[in-house]
């Protein structure tokens, strides 16, 4: 009778969340608890099942606050079950507000990685990282023209070997992103990650209507099993609350195309689409910023002018020599 009930309640969430995409929906997908955190967050005593605590962060009843609005704070939430499903889809119920109209910052990031528990400066969490990146990034660091606004979504796919470069905002090691206002909402704000048959596309769902509007999708991406799930946030000299209300994750079926019995544990993270974003991203940079473009100009208008100063010099001075030839 408990089983059963259970089994209803799955069955409800399930359906109100996957109503949108009703069409595609199995019967067989369902939540992983211990890579989940739903209300009421606190087992028995204060501890939070197959969740760990970093930094700043804060557990109520009704969220957990990764930072509060605050300068220089850092916090992260680290699932404590490796994950062993090969296509799996999170989907993160957040809030992200503060009283900045204008200015407010860093941003905070869902991860899918090998090393968990490690403090860094990629929005509170580890530079070099080996997994996958999905970045909410609040703050634009990127000072002169960028290709878009902030705040911005994106996705980054890492072997440890790249850096996570702040004063580009990531844009050179990104899959892909999204412009997306997600800050001050009164409604629920939600995002979800699926990785399925090695595409990984990220949704978001803002506007409170209920219904998943794509970000980004980006196939031939490889992530290996048994990485650990997490989510963290940072502040600056700027600041917001980052606060997670719900991590749900959902495993979904095998597709028939993919062996059961394939050993994924040993797949270095990578992206068969890295490259091509990187060279368009790089292209289409703008070439000088705008001081720099005035330095420039003001550089070539001292040189024609000492240019053309040197000139009348010397015409006046063959004048006079020709003139003194003359007399
Ligand atoms: C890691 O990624 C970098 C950059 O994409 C690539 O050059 C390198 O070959 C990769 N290393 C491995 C071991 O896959
Ligand atoms: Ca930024």
């Amino acid at each position: 009778m408990f089983g059963k009930s259970v089994l209803l309640t799955q069955i409800l969430v399930l359906f109100s969340l996957c109503s949108p995409i009703f069409a595609e929906w199995n019967t067989r997908d369902y939540v992983r608890r211990e890579h989940s955190l739903t209300k009421p967050y606190q087992g028995s005593g204060m501890s939070v099942p197959y969740w760990d605590f970093l930094g700043s962060t804060i557990v109520t009843s009704n969220y957990v606050r990764l930072t509060p609005d605050l300068q220089s704070k850092s916090g992260a939430i680290w699932n404590t079950a490796p994950c062993y499903t090969r296509n799996w889809e999170l989907q993160v119920q957040f809030k992200v507000h503060g009283r900045g109209k204008d200015l407010y910052g860093d941003g905070l990031a869902l991860w899918y990685v090998r090393d968990r528990m490690q403090q860094g400066p990629v929005f509170g969490s580890k530079d070099y990282f080996y997994g996958l990146a999905v970045i909410l990034d609040t703050y634009s660091n990127h000072n002169g023209a960028h290709n878009h606004q902030h705040p911005y979504i994106s996705a980054m796919i890492n072997n440890g070997s790249m850096h996570y470069d702040h004063d580009r905002d990531g844009t050179h090691t990104q899959l892909a992103g999204c412009e997306a206002k997600f800050r001050n909402f009164n409604h629920d704000t939600h995002l979800s990650i699926v990785y399925k048959d090695d595409t990984l596309v990220v949704s978001t769902d803002l506007e409170g209507k209920n219904a998943w509007k794509e970000c980004l999708r980006v196939e031939n991406v490889l992530l290996p099993t048994g990485y650990f799930f997490g989510a963290s946030a940072t502040t600056g000299d700027l600041s917001d609350n980052h606060d997670i209300i719900s991590v749900k994750m959902y495993e979904l079926d095998l597709l028939e195309t993919q062996n059961k019995d394939e050993d994924r544990s040993h797949i270095i993270p990578s992206a068969a689409s890295f490259e091509a974003p990187r060279e368009r991203v790089e292209d289409s940079k703008p070439a000088m910023s705008g001081i720099k473009t005035f330095l420039y100009m003001m550089a070539i208008a001292i040189v024609i002018i000492v240019l053309v100063v040197l000139g009348i010099m010397w015409y006046q001075k063959r004048q006079e020599q020709s003139r003194k030839r003359l007399y």
